[in-house]
Protein backbone atom coordinates (compact mmCIF):
# COMPACT_ATOMS: atom_id res chain seq x y z
CA UNK A 1 0.00 0.00 0.00
CA UNK A 2 1.21 3.32 -0.75
CA UNK A 3 2.16 6.16 1.84
CA UNK A 4 -0.85 8.25 0.53
CA UNK A 5 -2.85 5.24 0.62
CA UNK A 6 -2.15 5.16 4.59
CA UNK A 7 -2.41 8.47 4.97
CA UNK A 8 -5.32 9.22 3.45
CA UNK A 9 -7.39 6.21 4.17
CA UNK A 10 -7.83 4.87 1.62
CA UNK A 11 -6.95 5.69 -2.40
CA UNK A 12 -9.18 5.68 -4.96
CA UNK A 13 -8.22 2.38 -6.08
CA UNK A 14 -8.89 1.13 -2.88
CA UNK A 15 -12.31 2.03 -2.20
CA UNK A 16 -15.31 0.30 -4.20
CA UNK A 17 -15.61 1.98 -7.65
CA UNK A 18 -17.65 5.00 -7.92
CA UNK A 19 -21.23 3.37 -10.13
CA UNK A 20 -20.36 6.53 -12.52
CA UNK A 21 -16.60 5.70 -13.23
CA UNK A 22 -17.16 1.50 -13.43
CA UNK A 23 -19.90 2.02 -15.95
CA UNK A 24 -17.60 4.63 -17.73
CA UNK A 25 -14.59 2.29 -17.75
CA UNK A 26 -16.48 -0.57 -19.12
CA UNK A 27 -17.71 1.47 -21.77
CA UNK A 28 -13.92 2.78 -22.70
CA UNK A 29 -13.37 -0.73 -23.11
CA UNK A 30 -16.12 -1.66 -24.70
CA UNK A 31 -16.78 0.92 -26.89
CA UNK A 32 -17.22 -0.60 -29.83
CA UNK A 33 -19.94 -2.67 -28.73
CA UNK A 34 -22.16 -0.18 -26.39
CA UNK A 35 -24.07 -2.89 -24.52
CA UNK A 36 -26.98 -2.03 -22.74
CA UNK A 37 -26.08 -1.27 -19.26
CA UNK A 38 -28.39 -1.01 -16.28
CA UNK A 39 -28.59 2.02 -14.74
CA UNK A 40 -25.90 2.81 -12.50
CA UNK A 41 -27.99 5.41 -10.95
CA UNK A 42 -29.97 3.34 -9.05
CA UNK A 43 -26.48 2.70 -7.32
CA UNK A 44 -25.44 5.91 -7.06
CA UNK A 45 -25.69 7.99 -3.66
CA UNK A 46 -27.65 10.78 -4.75
CA UNK A 47 -28.70 12.91 -1.23
CA UNK A 48 -25.73 14.74 -0.36
CA UNK A 49 -25.01 16.72 -3.34
CA UNK A 50 -27.04 19.98 -3.44
CA UNK A 51 -27.08 20.44 -6.96
CA UNK A 52 -26.96 24.07 -8.66
CA UNK A 53 -29.58 25.48 -10.21
CA UNK A 54 -31.53 22.43 -10.58
CA UNK A 55 -35.03 20.90 -8.95
CA UNK A 56 -32.96 18.85 -6.76
CA UNK A 57 -36.11 16.49 -5.89
CA UNK A 58 -37.54 15.90 -9.40
CA UNK A 59 -33.91 15.34 -10.71
CA UNK A 60 -33.19 12.99 -8.19
CA UNK A 61 -36.90 10.93 -9.09
CA UNK A 62 -35.77 10.37 -12.01
CA UNK A 63 -31.57 11.39 -12.77
CA UNK A 64 -29.89 12.44 -15.95
CA UNK A 65 -26.09 11.16 -15.42
CA UNK A 66 -23.47 11.98 -18.43
CA UNK A 67 -20.12 9.86 -17.71
CA UNK A 68 -18.08 10.58 -20.84
CA UNK A 69 -18.11 13.21 -23.74
CA UNK A 70 -16.22 13.39 -27.06
CA UNK A 71 -16.36 15.93 -30.07
CA UNK A 72 -19.67 16.82 -30.39
CA UNK A 73 -21.22 14.42 -27.78
CA UNK A 74 -21.90 13.09 -24.41
CA UNK A 75 -22.04 9.53 -23.57
CA UNK A 76 -25.22 8.98 -20.90
CA UNK A 77 -24.63 6.16 -18.57
CA UNK A 78 -26.35 3.44 -20.53
CA UNK A 79 -24.04 3.95 -23.25
CA UNK A 80 -26.43 5.86 -24.91
CA UNK A 81 -24.63 9.00 -26.90
CA UNK A 82 -26.25 12.23 -27.27
CA UNK A 83 -25.33 15.03 -29.29
CA UNK A 84 -24.24 18.46 -27.53
CA UNK A 85 -26.29 21.50 -28.42
CA UNK A 86 -25.12 23.49 -25.85
CA UNK A 87 -21.66 23.51 -25.72
CA UNK A 88 -22.03 22.09 -22.25
CA UNK A 89 -23.54 25.67 -20.44
CA UNK A 90 -22.01 27.68 -23.80
CA UNK A 91 -18.34 26.72 -22.90
CA UNK A 92 -17.00 23.59 -24.22
CA UNK A 93 -16.60 25.88 -27.86
CA UNK A 94 -13.47 23.94 -29.38
CA UNK A 95 -15.56 20.31 -28.54
CA UNK A 96 -15.29 17.88 -26.01
CA UNK A 97 -11.72 16.32 -24.80
CA UNK A 98 -9.04 17.83 -26.93
CA UNK A 99 -5.61 15.92 -26.43
CA UNK A 100 -3.79 18.79 -26.62
CA UNK A 101 -5.71 20.60 -23.38
CA UNK A 102 -5.50 17.15 -21.71
CA UNK A 103 -1.66 17.07 -22.64
CA UNK A 104 -0.91 20.36 -21.62
CA UNK A 105 -2.74 20.37 -18.13
CA UNK A 106 -1.23 17.18 -17.31
CA UNK A 107 2.44 18.68 -17.90
CA UNK A 108 1.23 21.66 -15.99
CA UNK A 109 0.16 19.96 -12.92
CA UNK A 110 3.50 17.52 -13.08
CA UNK A 111 5.50 20.81 -13.79
CA UNK A 112 4.35 23.55 -11.05
CA UNK A 113 0.65 22.20 -10.18
CA UNK A 114 0.16 25.45 -7.88
CA UNK A 115 1.78 28.69 -7.10
CA UNK A 116 0.42 31.92 -5.22
CA UNK A 117 -1.10 34.51 -7.01
CA UNK A 118 -0.02 37.25 -4.75
CA UNK A 119 3.32 38.60 -5.00
CA UNK A 120 4.51 35.71 -7.16
CA UNK A 121 4.13 34.93 -10.58
CA UNK A 122 4.03 31.83 -12.94
CA UNK A 123 5.27 32.52 -16.53
CA UNK A 124 1.54 30.99 -18.09
CA UNK A 125 0.04 33.62 -15.96
CA UNK A 126 1.90 36.58 -18.43
CA UNK A 127 2.00 34.68 -21.49
CA UNK A 128 -1.82 34.13 -21.32
CA UNK A 129 -2.19 37.80 -20.56
CA UNK A 130 -0.51 39.19 -23.48
CA UNK A 131 -1.53 36.38 -25.69
CA UNK A 132 -5.65 37.72 -24.55
CA UNK A 133 -4.41 41.26 -25.12
CA UNK A 134 -3.67 40.72 -28.34
CA UNK A 135 -7.08 39.41 -29.07
CA UNK A 136 -9.35 41.87 -27.28
CA UNK A 137 -10.38 44.91 -29.14
CA UNK A 138 -8.51 47.63 -29.36
CA UNK A 139 -7.16 48.99 -26.17
CA UNK A 140 -8.29 46.93 -23.84
CA UNK A 141 -5.16 44.94 -22.85
CA UNK A 142 -4.82 44.84 -19.59
CA UNK A 143 -6.00 41.38 -18.02
CA UNK A 144 -7.40 40.53 -14.75
CA UNK A 145 -7.63 36.85 -13.89
CA UNK A 146 -10.62 35.28 -12.40
CA UNK A 147 -12.28 31.65 -11.61
CA UNK A 148 -15.81 32.10 -13.06
CA UNK A 149 -17.84 34.80 -14.67
CA UNK A 150 -19.34 35.69 -11.70
CA UNK A 151 -16.16 36.62 -9.89
CA UNK A 152 -15.23 38.49 -13.50
CA UNK A 153 -18.56 40.71 -13.43
CA UNK A 154 -18.18 41.49 -9.77
CA UNK A 155 -14.46 42.01 -10.40
CA UNK A 156 -15.07 44.59 -13.25
CA UNK A 157 -17.74 46.69 -11.08
CA UNK A 158 -14.56 46.91 -8.53
CA UNK A 159 -12.38 48.22 -10.75
CA UNK A 160 -15.17 50.60 -12.04
CA UNK A 161 -15.40 51.66 -8.61
CA UNK A 162 -11.57 51.71 -7.54
CA UNK A 163 -11.21 54.11 -11.15
CA UNK A 164 -13.24 56.89 -10.18
CA UNK A 165 -12.20 56.70 -6.45
CA UNK A 166 -8.53 57.23 -8.04
CA UNK A 167 -9.75 59.82 -10.31
CA UNK A 168 -10.74 61.79 -7.57
CA UNK A 169 -14.36 61.28 -8.60
CA UNK A 170 -15.89 59.07 -5.92
CA UNK A 171 -19.02 60.28 -5.98
CA UNK A 172 -19.63 58.66 -9.31
CA UNK A 173 -20.63 54.98 -7.32
CA UNK A 174 -24.12 54.21 -9.18
CA UNK A 175 -24.07 51.23 -11.50
CA UNK A 176 -26.50 50.54 -14.40
CA UNK A 177 -27.49 46.77 -15.16
CA UNK A 178 -30.69 45.65 -17.58
CA UNK A 179 -33.44 44.11 -17.24
CA UNK A 180 -33.84 40.03 -18.06
CA UNK A 181 -29.64 40.71 -17.73
CA UNK A 182 -27.90 37.62 -16.22
CA UNK A 183 -24.43 38.73 -14.35
CA UNK A 184 -23.34 35.85 -12.79
CA UNK A 185 -24.28 35.11 -9.22
CA UNK A 186 -22.52 37.15 -6.80
CA UNK A 187 -24.48 39.35 -5.02
CA UNK A 188 -23.15 42.30 -8.11
CA UNK A 189 -24.19 40.30 -10.53
CA UNK A 190 -27.48 39.63 -9.03
CA UNK A 191 -27.60 43.33 -8.22
CA UNK A 192 -27.29 44.65 -11.78
CA UNK A 193 -28.91 41.07 -13.16
CA UNK A 194 -32.90 41.45 -13.93
CA UNK A 195 -33.91 38.11 -13.76
CA UNK A 196 -36.22 38.15 -10.94
CA UNK A 197 -35.93 34.11 -9.59
CA UNK A 198 -31.87 35.05 -9.22
CA UNK A 199 -32.86 38.06 -7.04
CA UNK A 200 -35.73 37.85 -5.14
CA UNK A 201 -35.01 34.93 -2.86
CA UNK A 202 -31.93 37.49 -1.69
CA UNK A 203 -33.95 40.70 -1.94
CA UNK A 204 -32.98 43.01 1.14
CA UNK A 205 -29.38 42.32 0.52
CA UNK A 206 -28.80 43.91 -3.12
CA UNK A 207 -26.17 46.49 -3.96
CA UNK A 208 -28.26 49.46 -2.77
CA UNK A 209 -26.96 52.05 -5.87
CA UNK A 210 -28.23 50.00 -8.66
CA UNK A 211 -30.99 50.93 -11.57
CA UNK A 212 -32.14 48.89 -14.47
CA UNK A 213 -32.34 50.39 -18.46
CA UNK A 214 -35.38 48.02 -19.83
CA UNK A 215 -34.88 44.87 -21.49
CA UNK A 216 -34.79 44.81 -25.19
CA UNK A 217 -37.17 41.84 -25.89
CA UNK A 218 -39.95 42.78 -27.69
CA UNK A 219 -42.10 39.96 -29.35
CA UNK A 220 -45.16 42.38 -30.58
CA UNK A 221 -42.33 43.83 -33.28
CA UNK A 222 -39.17 41.76 -33.46
CA UNK A 223 -40.88 38.23 -33.46
CA UNK A 224 -38.99 35.46 -35.75
CA UNK A 225 -36.19 38.45 -36.62
CA UNK A 226 -32.83 37.04 -37.64
CA UNK A 227 -30.04 38.38 -36.21
CA UNK A 228 -30.21 41.94 -34.96
CA UNK A 229 -33.85 42.50 -34.47
CA UNK A 230 -35.04 46.26 -36.54
CA UNK A 231 -36.91 47.96 -33.39
CA UNK A 232 -35.57 48.53 -30.44
CA UNK A 233 -32.65 51.08 -30.23
CA UNK A 234 -34.86 53.99 -28.24
CA UNK A 235 -34.50 51.36 -25.14
CA UNK A 236 -30.87 52.72 -25.07
CA UNK A 237 -32.16 56.14 -24.38
CA UNK A 238 -33.48 55.20 -21.21
CA UNK A 239 -29.76 55.80 -20.32
CA UNK A 240 -30.19 59.35 -20.40
CA UNK A 241 -33.97 59.33 -18.83
CA UNK A 242 -31.81 57.47 -15.76
CA UNK A 243 -28.81 60.00 -16.16
CA UNK A 244 -31.79 62.95 -15.77
CA UNK A 245 -32.86 60.89 -12.67
CA UNK A 246 -29.78 60.07 -10.68
CA UNK A 247 -27.11 62.57 -12.25
CA UNK A 248 -24.20 61.53 -14.63
CA UNK A 249 -21.69 62.40 -12.00
CA UNK A 250 -22.99 59.70 -9.77
CA UNK A 251 -22.98 57.00 -12.48
CA UNK A 252 -19.71 54.86 -12.46
CA UNK A 253 -20.77 52.48 -15.10
CA UNK A 254 -23.40 50.79 -17.24
CA UNK A 255 -23.20 46.56 -17.66
CA UNK A 256 -25.03 44.93 -20.52
CA UNK A 257 -24.41 41.28 -22.06
CA UNK A 258 -24.24 42.71 -25.64
CA UNK A 259 -26.11 39.68 -26.55
CA UNK A 260 -28.99 38.66 -23.13
CA UNK A 261 -27.78 34.84 -23.02
CA UNK A 262 -29.75 33.46 -20.24
CA UNK A 263 -32.99 35.17 -20.65
CA UNK A 264 -32.90 33.75 -23.81
CA UNK A 265 -30.71 34.12 -26.89
CA UNK A 266 -31.76 38.57 -27.23
CA UNK A 267 -29.43 40.17 -29.55
CA UNK A 268 -29.29 43.82 -29.50
CA UNK A 269 -31.43 46.41 -31.61
CA UNK A 270 -29.88 47.79 -34.66
CA UNK A 271 -27.98 50.31 -33.10
CA UNK A 272 -28.69 49.68 -29.68
CA UNK A 273 -25.10 48.97 -28.84
CA UNK A 274 -23.77 52.55 -30.93
CA UNK A 275 -26.63 54.66 -28.96
CA UNK A 276 -25.26 53.00 -25.40
CA UNK A 277 -21.76 53.75 -26.16
CA UNK A 278 -22.27 57.61 -27.71
CA UNK A 279 -24.70 58.41 -24.37
CA UNK A 280 -21.98 56.33 -21.66
CA UNK A 281 -18.92 58.68 -23.53
CA UNK A 282 -20.91 61.67 -23.92
CA UNK A 283 -21.52 61.50 -20.03
CA UNK A 284 -18.41 60.25 -18.99
CA UNK A 285 -19.92 56.80 -17.82
CA UNK A 286 -17.66 53.04 -17.90
CA UNK A 287 -19.16 50.63 -20.31
CA UNK A 288 -18.90 47.25 -19.26
CA UNK A 289 -19.85 44.19 -22.05
CA UNK A 290 -20.74 40.70 -20.20
CA UNK A 291 -19.06 38.64 -22.40
CA UNK A 292 -18.84 35.28 -20.49
CA UNK A 293 -20.90 33.62 -23.19
CA UNK A 294 -20.18 36.00 -26.60
CA UNK A 295 -16.84 36.05 -25.67
CA UNK A 296 -14.00 33.39 -27.53
CA UNK A 297 -15.74 33.20 -30.84
CA UNK A 298 -19.59 32.37 -29.85
CA UNK A 299 -21.08 35.22 -32.42
CA UNK A 300 -18.11 34.82 -35.29
CA UNK A 301 -15.52 37.20 -33.57
CA UNK A 302 -13.12 37.39 -30.73
CA UNK A 303 -15.61 39.14 -29.07
CA UNK A 304 -19.08 40.75 -29.85
CA UNK A 305 -17.52 44.21 -29.18
CA UNK A 306 -15.38 43.56 -32.29
CA UNK A 307 -18.72 41.71 -34.14
CA UNK A 308 -20.71 45.23 -33.14
CA UNK A 309 -18.03 47.20 -33.93
CA UNK A 310 -18.78 48.96 -30.43
CA UNK A 311 -15.58 49.01 -28.03
CA UNK A 312 -16.62 48.82 -24.31
CA UNK A 313 -14.03 50.14 -21.38
CA UNK A 314 -13.98 46.80 -19.99
CA UNK A 315 -15.24 43.10 -20.80
CA UNK A 316 -15.83 39.97 -18.51
CA UNK A 317 -15.24 36.66 -19.94
CA UNK A 318 -14.87 33.21 -18.72
CA UNK A 319 -16.44 29.44 -19.97
CA UNK A 320 -14.80 29.45 -23.49
CA UNK A 321 -11.91 30.62 -22.45
CA UNK A 322 -10.34 27.71 -21.08
CA UNK A 323 -13.03 25.26 -23.26
CA UNK A 324 -15.11 25.05 -20.39
CA UNK A 325 -12.30 22.36 -18.79
CA UNK A 326 -11.03 24.43 -15.53
CA UNK A 327 -12.44 27.42 -14.06
CA UNK A 328 -11.38 30.68 -15.60
CA UNK A 329 -12.22 34.07 -16.04
CA UNK A 330 -10.85 36.97 -17.54
CA UNK A 331 -11.45 40.84 -17.09
CA UNK A 332 -10.40 42.99 -19.83
CA UNK A 333 -9.42 46.42 -18.93
CA UNK A 334 -8.53 49.57 -21.16
CA UNK A 335 -5.53 50.68 -20.47
CA UNK A 336 -6.26 54.48 -19.17
CA UNK A 337 -8.55 52.38 -16.50
CA UNK A 338 -5.47 50.21 -15.59
CA UNK A 339 -2.90 52.92 -15.63
CA UNK A 340 -5.21 55.67 -13.73
CA UNK A 341 -4.57 53.01 -10.37
CA UNK A 342 -0.85 52.80 -11.12
CA UNK A 343 -0.15 55.39 -8.86
CA UNK A 344 0.91 55.98 -5.34
CA UNK A 345 4.52 54.62 -4.13
CA UNK A 346 5.38 51.53 -5.34
CA UNK A 347 5.79 49.35 -2.87
CA UNK A 348 1.73 50.38 -2.36
CA UNK A 349 -0.83 47.36 -3.70
CA UNK A 350 -3.21 49.45 -6.71
CA UNK A 351 -6.39 47.27 -6.42
CA UNK A 352 -7.03 45.37 -3.26
CA UNK A 353 -8.42 42.35 -5.00
CA UNK A 354 -7.88 38.87 -5.97
CA UNK A 355 -8.59 35.25 -5.89
CA UNK A 356 -6.24 32.53 -4.13
CA UNK A 357 -6.51 30.85 -7.77
CA UNK A 358 -6.56 33.66 -9.93
CA UNK A 359 -3.89 32.88 -12.73
CA UNK A 360 -4.27 29.40 -11.51
CA UNK A 361 -1.08 27.25 -13.58
CA UNK A 362 -3.05 24.23 -14.51
CA UNK A 363 -6.02 26.71 -15.87
CA UNK A 364 -3.32 28.99 -17.30
CA UNK A 365 -1.87 26.14 -19.20
CA UNK A 366 -5.74 25.06 -20.34
CA UNK A 367 -6.91 28.28 -22.03
CA UNK A 368 -3.41 28.24 -23.89
CA UNK A 369 -4.04 25.13 -25.28
CA UNK A 370 -7.33 26.13 -26.09
CA UNK A 371 -6.22 29.80 -27.98
CA UNK A 372 -3.79 27.66 -29.62
CA UNK A 373 -6.74 25.08 -31.31
CA UNK A 374 -9.03 28.16 -31.78
CA UNK A 375 -6.60 30.24 -33.71
CA UNK A 376 -5.05 26.39 -35.83
CA UNK A 377 -8.77 25.86 -36.77
CA UNK A 378 -9.88 29.41 -36.92
CA UNK A 379 -12.26 28.68 -34.65
CA UNK A 380 -13.16 32.68 -33.08
CA UNK A 381 -14.37 33.57 -36.57
CA UNK A 382 -15.74 30.51 -37.79
CA UNK A 383 -19.05 30.80 -36.95
CA UNK A 384 -19.43 33.97 -39.73
CA UNK A 385 -19.59 30.84 -42.45
CA UNK A 386 -22.12 28.41 -41.10
CA UNK A 387 -24.27 31.47 -39.59
CA UNK A 388 -26.46 31.55 -42.30
CA UNK A 389 -27.18 27.70 -42.29
CA UNK A 390 -27.45 27.65 -38.86
CA UNK A 391 -30.20 31.12 -38.68
CA UNK A 392 -32.16 28.87 -41.05
CA UNK A 393 -31.92 25.79 -39.59
CA UNK A 394 -33.27 27.19 -36.38
CA UNK A 395 -35.76 29.23 -38.08
CA UNK A 396 -37.14 25.82 -39.89
CA UNK A 397 -38.78 25.27 -36.69
CA UNK A 398 -41.00 28.06 -36.80
CA UNK A 399 -44.30 25.74 -38.01
CA UNK A 400 -43.86 23.29 -35.00
CA UNK A 401 -46.56 23.46 -32.13
CA UNK A 402 -46.37 25.92 -29.77
CA UNK A 403 -43.55 28.10 -30.74
CA UNK A 404 -44.12 31.62 -29.80
CA UNK A 405 -40.97 33.24 -31.09
CA UNK A 406 -37.33 32.34 -33.05
CA UNK A 407 -34.24 34.55 -32.40
CA UNK A 408 -30.59 33.75 -33.41
CA UNK A 409 -27.20 35.59 -33.99
CA UNK A 410 -23.80 34.17 -33.99
CA UNK A 411 -24.29 30.54 -33.07
CA UNK A 412 -27.08 31.45 -30.73
CA UNK A 413 -30.22 30.35 -31.53
CA UNK A 414 -33.61 30.42 -29.09
CA UNK A 415 -37.17 28.89 -29.30
CA UNK A 416 -39.51 30.13 -27.30
CA UNK A 417 -42.04 27.93 -26.54
CA UNK A 418 -45.92 29.37 -25.65
CA UNK A 419 -45.91 27.77 -21.55
CA UNK A 420 -48.63 25.36 -20.53
CA UNK A 421 -51.17 25.96 -18.17
CA UNK A 422 -49.29 23.46 -15.50
CA UNK A 423 -46.47 26.14 -14.75
CA UNK A 424 -43.66 28.15 -17.09
CA UNK A 425 -41.10 25.70 -18.05
CA UNK A 426 -42.96 23.42 -17.76
CA UNK A 427 -43.68 22.09 -21.44
CA UNK A 428 -39.38 22.98 -22.03
CA UNK A 429 -38.62 20.65 -19.29
CA UNK A 430 -40.56 17.79 -20.74
CA UNK A 431 -38.80 18.52 -23.91
CA UNK A 432 -35.40 18.16 -22.27
CA UNK A 433 -36.35 15.15 -20.53
CA UNK A 434 -37.22 13.62 -24.20
CA UNK A 435 -34.64 15.07 -25.98
CA UNK A 436 -31.97 14.03 -23.44
CA UNK A 437 -33.36 10.13 -23.58
CA UNK A 438 -33.55 10.15 -27.55
CA UNK A 439 -30.15 11.81 -28.30
CA UNK A 440 -29.87 15.60 -28.10
CA UNK A 441 -28.50 17.63 -25.36
CA UNK A 442 -30.78 20.80 -24.86
CA UNK A 443 -29.97 24.09 -22.47
CA UNK A 444 -33.39 25.05 -21.52
CA UNK A 445 -34.61 28.20 -19.81
CA UNK A 446 -38.02 28.52 -18.73
CA UNK A 447 -39.92 27.90 -21.96
CA UNK A 448 -36.55 28.69 -24.15
CA UNK A 449 -34.85 26.47 -25.69
CA UNK A 450 -31.35 27.92 -26.14
CA UNK A 451 -29.21 26.41 -28.80
CA UNK A 452 -25.86 27.05 -29.18
CA UNK A 453 -23.62 24.10 -30.23
CA UNK A 454 -19.31 23.68 -29.24
CA UNK A 455 -18.10 26.12 -32.68
CA UNK A 456 -16.80 22.85 -34.36
CA UNK A 457 -20.41 22.09 -35.24
CA UNK A 458 -20.83 21.56 -38.77
CA UNK A 459 -23.36 21.83 -40.82
CA UNK A 460 -24.58 18.27 -41.10
CA UNK A 461 -24.41 18.01 -36.79
CA UNK A 462 -26.86 21.41 -37.24
CA UNK A 463 -29.39 19.88 -39.54
CA UNK A 464 -29.25 16.54 -36.87
CA UNK A 465 -29.27 18.76 -33.96
CA UNK A 466 -32.41 20.75 -35.48
CA UNK A 467 -33.90 17.32 -37.15
CA UNK A 468 -34.17 15.83 -33.68
CA UNK A 469 -35.41 18.61 -31.65
CA UNK A 470 -38.15 19.08 -34.28
CA UNK A 471 -38.90 15.23 -33.81
CA UNK A 472 -39.25 15.97 -30.17
CA UNK A 473 -41.42 19.42 -31.07
CA UNK A 474 -44.08 17.43 -32.55
CA UNK A 475 -43.96 14.80 -29.87
CA UNK A 476 -44.57 17.67 -27.24
CA UNK A 477 -47.98 18.36 -25.77
N1 LIG B 1 -22.28 36.63 -17.10
C1 LIG B 1 -22.95 36.04 -18.10
C2 LIG B 1 -23.36 36.85 -19.28
C3 LIG B 1 -23.25 34.68 -18.03
O1 LIG B 1 -23.94 34.12 -19.03
C4 LIG B 1 -22.13 34.59 -15.90
C5 LIG B 1 -21.87 35.94 -16.03
C6 LIG B 1 -21.65 33.85 -14.70
O2 LIG B 1 -20.69 32.92 -15.01
P1 LIG B 1 -20.35 31.73 -13.99
O3 LIG B 1 -19.08 31.17 -14.55
O4 LIG B 1 -20.13 32.34 -12.65
O5 LIG B 1 -21.48 30.79 -14.02
C7 LIG B 1 -22.82 33.94 -16.92
C8 LIG B 1 -23.12 32.48 -16.78
C9 LIG B 1 -27.66 29.17 -19.19
C10 LIG B 1 -26.49 29.36 -18.30
O6 LIG B 1 -27.92 28.06 -19.62
C11 LIG B 1 -25.80 30.56 -18.37
C12 LIG B 1 -24.71 30.77 -17.53
C13 LIG B 1 -24.32 29.80 -16.64
C14 LIG B 1 -25.00 28.60 -16.59
C15 LIG B 1 -26.10 28.36 -17.41
O7 LIG B 1 -28.31 30.15 -19.54
N2 LIG B 1 -24.08 31.99 -17.65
Amino acid sequence: MGREAQDSGGTLAERPPSPALFAFTKMSILSIERPNMTSPANALDLSSYWMPFTANRQFKKQPRILVAAEGMHYTREDGGRIIDSSAGLWCVNAGHARPEIADAVQRQLMTLDYSPSFQMGQPGAFDLAARLARLAPKGLDRVFFTNSGSESVDTALKIALAYWKAKGQGGRFRIIGREKGYNGVGFGGISVGGLVNNRRQFAGQLLPAVDHLPHTWDLQKNAFSRGQPEHGVEKADALEALIALHGADTIAAVIVEPVAGSAGVLPPPKGYLERLREITEKHGILLIFDEVITGFGRVGAPFAAERFGVTPDLITSAKGITNGVLPMGAVFVRREIHDALMTGPDNAMELFHGYTYSAHPVACAAALATLDIYEREGLLTRVRDIEKHFEDAVHSLRSKPHVLDIRNIGLMGAVELKPREDGVGARAYDLLVDCFNSGLLIRVAGDVIAISPPLIVTTDQIDDIIAQLGAAMDRLK
